[in-house]
């Protein structure tokens, strides 16, 4: 049996009769039994365990005076001694006894059986009915309000839903609530799956390593993804919400009623659930927007992932610590297996594949073979190659040329895979990639192909794949990869005449804002080379295309936010050879001004024309007119014009929501004047200084803000009052903000930032492993940067070494980024 060596053991007995202290045997995590013993035996053990003094925040804890847990990936062992493995399954009952003035709520798994109360304390006993891992455990003890609503299942079952909070956040939980019914309903629509206990409750806590957690019936979240309002939640902030809560609604069945028979196996439940929340919040508002937002994400950081010294593949061979795989490349790689799994099969057999799924390993903890399995048998194909998805690290990269032939009028797209060495893994098979495409003619009329359609899935297999299409009657414009149809790196030599005529003619909405992109890449590419700060004027093909993007903004303001959206600092790093901070960071700077300069009356224009609503309203299309609005602020901020800072602050002191509210001031703290940013932080923070979710908005957006001198203001930060060191939301506020956002000030070449961010590990690893493993990342990068910063980083990744006895969660990140 397992059990931290936090726990104290008071008692252990078997069948009745107490096991004498030479019948067991504590060694390091594992308690052993030296007794014989029955096929079926009854073991009881008393423990005792100081939930007040977990700073880790896994197993039982407190946060703000409340009693909660968090067990997955092993924080039950720290809570009693237990097989504590995913495979190991059984029905748990519980009982919370506590002081009933402290802790009127009580909470655990499934349902709620009996209870009693005594002049100062109460008791309830809850019973899961269904047979669960341990790191689904939870209970909750604690003084929380709780809004409820009722859902009735298609098959006409009331289900009571509750989400808890403190009282003063009562008037949050609107949204959560509104998400999870309509994610209920979702998941019935779209893969018949039901709700199947008689209670589904939420419960919000302040304290909280990760963003949420699916434990069976008694789900515990992170305030900052369950609490919204109007008033003091973003637009960003409340789809974050509705996303989540469905993403933990959706593992009821892919996570707990089917779980991982071991945590390599983490991506076959957390993978399959993002692209489920994916496609919900797809289909509550844009698919193009979400597809855009998602490979965003993918492509800058998990990107990144896969190409530094933690990359491993979806299905990890090896690890030290699981927590330090809780990953972009398990979570959102991995959807991107699944959805290729739905795009090769379609929607049809997709669905059959989970029904099969879900009914075969009903109540077992199964394998991602076993999912694959699935998939073969409802479609009959066999899939073995497409597995080496799972196994194979490293992103994939796609060369294509093209040939057309006049006489023959045949066109010809020659593909070519290959992905590079990761750490551990040299040798790469070729992958089997799901390739989406059309061709355009001249007119931007999409050409139709061989199967009848205007587009095709080409299924690449081999090191090179040759795709030939007849009857061509002129040189096409390719489009490649659209929707994104694969995770891999696509190389295709466009020309930008050829970029700008799919940003005009494409009709798939990734690959049209994809083209926009790759042509911004392009003129930023050219001057990061030269430093950045290059004055030269905008191509004018480039600034009409731009032109033409704003005028016809308003038939789709939310995708027309991305596409006047300049790549971002992150994406831009990413494919850069040698990162270099300062020119990337300038050249994206300088672009900004010439295109705000250039289409000054257009900015201005379209943001009177997005003007407010008489009230706010959190749906897509007044989401969508927020978003492009303040992207006109921004572009017209840029100017550092007096005039557009009285509009900003205009928009700051009226809007009646934190969107607006807060886009205003952030456009203010980045502009030059200082003077004003720092009166409207100063209203800012008077405002809201007791909404503990709205300071970390606050903290953050100084700790991002690259002007310089930077570095004394984040130090500054950590002294202010609403600053806590203990709590993992505002440590990734400040700390993580400042090393992963502010990087001209994070790789200053006085190295003082990467020294800040190793005393910060060095003091937190002993607090919170968890989180200091995560905060670790942006040092163990200095592969990418030139020598010097490469020199200063290793430097202090050394430092953290030699600072004495590490965590395993730390050491894991830092010996595999020295290797
Ligand atoms: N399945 C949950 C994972 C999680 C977690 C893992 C390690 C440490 C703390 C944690 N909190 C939640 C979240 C999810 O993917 O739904
Ligand atoms: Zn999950």
């Amino acid at each position: 049996m397992f059990g931290h060596d936090s726990l104290e053991l008071l008692s252990l007995s078997i069948d009745g009769v107490t096991v004498p202290d030479n019948g067991w045997l504590r060694q390091d995590e594992v308690l052993r039994l030296n007794v014989s013993l029955n096929d079926t035996f009854e073991l009881r053990c008393v423990t005792k365990i100081n939930p007040e003094a977990n700073t880790a925040l896994e197993g039982l804890y407190l946060s703000d005076g409340m009693f909660c847990t968090q067990c997955e990936a092993e924080g039950f062992r720290r809570i009693t001694f237990y097989p504590d493995r995913p495979d190991v399954m059984a029905v748990f009952t519980t009982t919370l006894i506590a002081n009933k003035n402290q802790y009127p709520v009580l909470l655990s798994n499934g349902n709620p059986v009996a209870q009693g109360s005594d002049e100062t304390s109460h008791w309830v006993t809850w019973q899961d009915p269904f047979p669960k891992p341990a790191y689904l455990f939870a209970l909750v003890a604690g003084d929380l309000s709780c809004a409820e609503d009722t859902f009735t299942t298609q098959s006409g079952r009331a289900v009571k839903l509750q989400i808890y909070a403190e009282a003063k956040d009562l008037d949050k939980l609107g949204h959560a609530m509104e998400s999870l019914k309509q994610s209920m309903r979702w998941d019935e629509r779209v893969y018949g799956r039901e709700y199947d206990l008689d209670i589904y409750m939420i419960v919000a806590v302040d304290f909280f390593n990760m963003g949420a957690m699916e434990n069976k019936g008694l789900n515990i979240f992170n305030t900052s993804c369950v609490l919204a309002h109007p008033r003091t939640t973003t637009d960003a902030a409340f789809q974050r919400v509705e996303s989540v809560v469905a993403h933990e609604y959706f593992h009821n069945w892919s996570g707990n009623r089917v779980t991982c028979r071991d945590w390599f196996q983490l991506s076959l439940k957390e993978g399959f659930t993002v692209f489920r929340d994916q496609c919900f919040s797809a289909d509550m508002h844009s698919a193009a927007v979400k597809r855009v937002e998602d490979v965003t994400l993918l492509r800058t950081a998990q990107f990144a992932e896969d190409a530094g010294p933690m990359s491993h593949p979806v299905r990890p061979a090896s690890f030290i610590e699981i927590s330090n795989f809780y990953t972009l490349t398990v979570y959102e790689k991995g959807a991107e297996i699944v959805r290729m799994l739905h795009t090769l099969l379609g929607e049809k057999v997709f669905r059959q594949g989970t029904d099969l799924y879900f009914d075969r390993h009903d109540g077992q903890a199964v394998t991602t073979d076993d999912f694959v399995a699935c998939m073969e048998a409802v479609s009959q194909r066999d899939l073995t190659q497409f597995k080496r998805w799972y196994s194979q690290a490293g992103t994939p990269r796609l060369d294509v040329v093209d040939e057309y032939n006049a006489g023959q009028q045949t066109y010809t797209l020659r593909f070519t895979q290959s992905t590079p060495p990761t750490p551990g893994q040299t040798d790469k098979q070729p992958l089997h990639i799901p390739m989406s495409l059309a061709l355009f003619d001249s007119t931007g009329q999409a050409i139709p192909l061989a199967n009848g359609q205007l587009s095709q899935l080409v299924e690449l297999t081999d090191e090179e794949t040759i795709f030939v299409v007849k009857g061509v009657l002129e040189k096409p414009t390719p489009s490649l990869l659209r929707g994104f149809s694969a995770p891999v790196k696509l190389f295709y030599p466009y020309t930008e005449e050829q970029l700008s005529f799919l940003l005009t003619h494409e009709t798939d909405g990734f690959a049209r804002w994809d083209a926009g992109q790759q042509l911004a890449v392009r003129l930023l590419q050219a001057r990061i080379l030269k430093g950045g700060e290059v004055d030269d004027a905008l191509p004018e093909a480039f600034v009409s295309a731009w032109q033409v993007l704003l005028e016809r903004a308003s038939d789709d303001p939310a995708m027309a936010s991305l596409l006047l959206t300049l790549p971002t600092e992150a994406y831009l790093s990413e494919i850069s050879t040698v990162i270099d901070v300062d020119a990337i960071f300038n050249a994206r700077r300088t672009m900004r001004r010439q295109l705000a300069q250039a289409l000054e009356a257009q900015w201005l224009t379209l943001y009177n024309e997005m003007g407010s609503e008489e009230s706010y309203r959190p749906d897509s299309s007044e989401m969508a007119r927020r978003s492009l609005k303040n992207t006109c602020l921004g572009y017209l901020m840029a100017l550092d014009s007096p005039t557009y800072l009285a509009l900003a602050e205009q928009q700051f002191s009226e809007s009646d929501n934190m969107t607006e509210q807060f886009a205003a001031l952030s456009t203010v703290v980045y502009s030059v004047f200082t003077d004003s940013a720092r009166e409207m932080l100063d209203e800012f923070l008077n405002q809201w200084q007791h909404e503990s979710l709205v300071m970390n908005q606050w903290l953050a957006l100084q700790a991002a803000d690259p002007k310089s001198g930077a570095l004394s203001r984040v130090k500054a930060l950590l002294e202010h009052p609403v600053y806590d060191s203990r709590n993992p939301n505002k440590l990734r506020a400040v700390i993580s903000t400042f090393c992963n956002q502010n990087t001209v000030n994070f790789h200053g070449l006085d190295g003082e930032g990467y020294r800040f961010l190793a005393d910060k590990i060095i003091e937190l690893d002993k607090q919170n492993p968890q989180v200091a493993s995560r905060l670790l990342t942006p040092l163990t990068r200095w592969k990418r940067y030139d020598s010097q910063r490469q020199a200063l980083m290793r430097a202090q990744l050394q430092r953290i070494i030699e600072s004495g006895d590490l965590s395993g969660d730390v050491y894991e990140v830092l010996s595999k980024s020295m290797a």
